[in-house]
This record gives C-alpha cells, structure tokens and sequence, in this order.
C-alpha cells in the first residue's frame, strides 16, 4: 500500500537553492518505492522572492504545498508540520532544509528508521557514516552544542542536536507539548528542544548519518552567538527543570539578552582600556593621566561601535550616527562622575585601610574601584537603552 511522507522545507531567501532541493527530494522516489512524497514550502515572506518560485512549483505540481509564514525558522517548521497534518494526513513526517546544504538521501534512512518501528529519527553528522563539511569555527559549534546538549540535558546517547534532518510519526509529533517548545524564538533554538520535547513525549528515537556540505548559493541565516546564547541557556534550564527546580531560565535570560551584551561589551571595553593606557605610557611615552585620557577616549569609542552594530544592532533609532556617538559620550562622562563620587563617598566613609585576604595585604581602594562598576554598568545600559538607542518604531 502507498503511504504518504511530508517533507517539510522552511525557507527565507532561498530562490536560487529551492528548485535543486526539490528535485534532489523527488529523486528519492526511486529508494522510497512505497512513498509519495509531498513537499511543503514554508516561507517567511521572503525579500528575494523565493515564494514566487515556491509558488509557481505548488502550481505545476499538486504533491509540492506553499505556505507563507511569520518570520524564524520554528516557526517555518512548526506550521509546515501543522499544515502537513492538516491537510496531507501523512503517515509519516520529515523536515529538511531548504538550501540543499544535507544531501537528500537521507530521507530515505530517516524513512527507514520509523519503518523500523521508531518514532522519531533524527539525521546526524556525528555518528559513523556522518560528516560535517563547514568551516572550523562552525564545527567547533556544533560539537560545542552536541557536548552540553547530551551531558547538561540529555539524552546522553543523542550525538547531533543542532540540524534539521528528521523524520517522525504523526502521532508522537501531536503527543509533544508546542507550548513549552520555543518554537517561536528568532533563533534555531527549535532544533535541540525538539530533542528534548521528542524525548520528553516518550518517543523512541535513534539517529542515522547524514553529509552535510557548505552552501553552494544565497547566505546562512543563523546567527552563531544568538543561537549559542539559547543553547546553553535552554539546556541549563532543562537541566534545572529535571531537578525539579522552576525556575524560567530560558525566560529570564532570552529577556535579558540585551543587557548580557552590553555587559560583554564593557568588559571588552575595560580590557581594551587598560591595553591602550599600558600602550601609551611604554610605547607612546605618554604621562599616565593623559594615557588614560586617550586610553579611555578609544574604549568609549570601541564599546559605541560594538554597541552600535551588535548590542543594539535592531534598534531602529531616528537619530543619526553622530548624533548617538555624542550622547554615548555624554553618558559616558555621567558614568565617570557617578565612579569618583562613589569612590570618594567611600573614602570618606572607610578611608585609607586595608584588610589581610588569606595572607595577602589588600588596600580598600580595591572594593571602591569595583564597587563603581555595578551602578556605572545599570546607569549606562538604561540611559542608553531608553535615549542613545531609542526604539522609535512604536
Ligand atoms: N521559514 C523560515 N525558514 C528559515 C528562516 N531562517 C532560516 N530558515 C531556513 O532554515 C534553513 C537553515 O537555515 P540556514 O541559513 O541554511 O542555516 P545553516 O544551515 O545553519 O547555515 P549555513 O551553513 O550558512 O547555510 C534554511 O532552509 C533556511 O532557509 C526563517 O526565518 N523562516
Ligand atoms: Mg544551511
């Protein structure tokens, strides 16, 4: 008897890469004699008109389904599923990438897999047979996710959290709970909590190889230190809910996410400071106050960039380049005399003593200087946030 397969292909900005993945897809037939193959495109409205294409192949051919979708690769997957369900009635699953990045045989194990009797499959680069074709720093990440996936949050015996090859049953897929799946985050987070939410509904899961090679056409849409960010998060807070612990991790720190990187920022910035004023002094034969002049005018500047263009990257302000840098500045000078008064409050206060840590002889000085850090950190982060970058978009 013919059974059905729903191959689910979330795409934004993927004209050049669809019509190939497609016809990789379909040529499967030939391995899955039993199948047919429906095709579900899920485009998040994309700018370069990769749902004109998707379109016109929906039209041409009844087994290939367009869909359009809100923004966020969860979001693409979860509703294409949704609309498989709805409308296909498959008795199997599948979601693969659009750009044909994976190559397509895959489906063929991943079909295979719940042939077998299990209910969730799962392609992987890093079980034997599987290999990851990216860059260094790419790979890194993956084997990165793959190490805290299985040790902080399980299941031990998954190797590869982070692609989107997978193949399950209908019936586990309504069994997961989507309202704990962070389906809706702009990151890829969805991929290693559907793991968690698979196992968690009880599926019985294994995983089989797949190759995974570099783009050919168009951009990656994954950013790494967003996505990393969520994962370490995700699985701290699955670790803790395992524990039995409530607190919303995840939660608190997507919300946080901000303010995490305005803090990296200023770290940086104190650690470019300081180079800049040793700089001065030994090379430049700078007196040391004027070294820290200049050392601190560079750090001021560097964290405006990197605020600019990252931290608050999505900010749309009204305000122009010039305009921002000149108020960084100016709460920059206000951070500056927040530290002295505070340094000088304690030092009325305590003076000029010290105190012995574990043999070491340690001067007040010390606490007063750190002490300015926290309320120079949340003076910056909220004057900024509410005037340098104001979003002006409603
Ligand atoms: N519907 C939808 N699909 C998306 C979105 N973001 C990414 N995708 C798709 O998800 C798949 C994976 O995204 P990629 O940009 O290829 O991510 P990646 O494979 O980790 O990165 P590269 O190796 O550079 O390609 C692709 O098919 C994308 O088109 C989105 O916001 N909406
Ligand atoms: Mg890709």
């Amino acid at each position: 008897m013919i059974k059905k397969l729903a191959v689910v292909l979330p795409t934004f900005n993927e004209k050049e890469n669809l019509q190939n993945t497609i016809t990789e897809i379909l040529a499967q037939a030939k391995n899955l004699a039993d199948w047919d193959i429906h095709i579900i495109v899920s485009d998040s409205h994309s700018t370069d008109k990769t749902g004109e294409v998707a379109k016109k192949l929906a039209e041409e051919n009844p087994k290939i389904h367009f869909i359009e979708v809100e923004r966020g690769l969860g979001v693409g997957l979860i509703k294409g599923h949704q609309y498989a369900l709805k409308k296909i009635h498959p008795d199997v699953m599948a979601q693969l990438d659009a750009d044909g990045q994976v190559e397509a045989d895959v489906l063929v194990r991943l079909v295979q897999g719940i042939e077998q009797g299990y209910d969730f499959v799962m392609g992987s680069r890093l079980i034997k047979g599987g290999s990851n074709q990216l860059s260094f720093s790419r790979r890194i990440f993956t084997l990165g996710s793959s190490l805290m996936c299985r040790f902080l949050m399980g299941p031990m015996d998954v190797k590869e959290f982070t692609n989107s090859a997978r193949a399950f049953t209908p019936e586990i897929f309504k069994k997961i709970d989507l309202n704990s799946l962070p389906w809706r985050e702009k990151t890829f987070i969805v991929q290693p909590a559907f793991v968690n939410e698979m196992v968690k509904a009880g599926a019985k899961y294994k995983e089989v190889p797949l190759v995974f090679k570099n783009r050919l056409e168009g951009y990656s849409k994954n950013k790494v230190f967003n996505y990393t960010y969520d994962v370490i998060t995700y699985v701290l807070d699955a670790r803790f809910k395992k524990w039995g612990l409530s607190f919303p991790l995840f939660y608190v720190a997507r919300r946080a996410k901000t303010v995490v990187k305005f803090g990296m920022v200023g770290f940086v910035g104190t650690v470019v400071d300081f180079i800049f004023y040793k700089f001065f002094i030994n090379l430049g034969g700078f007196p040391p106050a004027t070294s820290k002049g200049i050392s601190t005018e560079v750090a001021i500047l560097n964290n405006f960039l990197l605020n600019n263009y990252w931290t608050f990257k999505y900010r749309k302000t009204k305000t122009s380049f010039a305009h921002k840098l000149g108020l960084f500045n100016l709460v920059s000078l206000g951070g500056l005399a927040i530290s002295v008064m505070i340094v000088k409050f304690f030092d009325l206060v305590y003076g000029e003593g010290s105190v012995n840590i574990l043999g070491l002889n340690v001067a007040y000085n010390n606490f007063y200087f750190f002490a300015t850090i926290p309320p120079v950190m949340v003076w910056n982060f909220v004057v900024n946030h509410l005037v340098t970058w104001r979003n002006q978009n409603g």
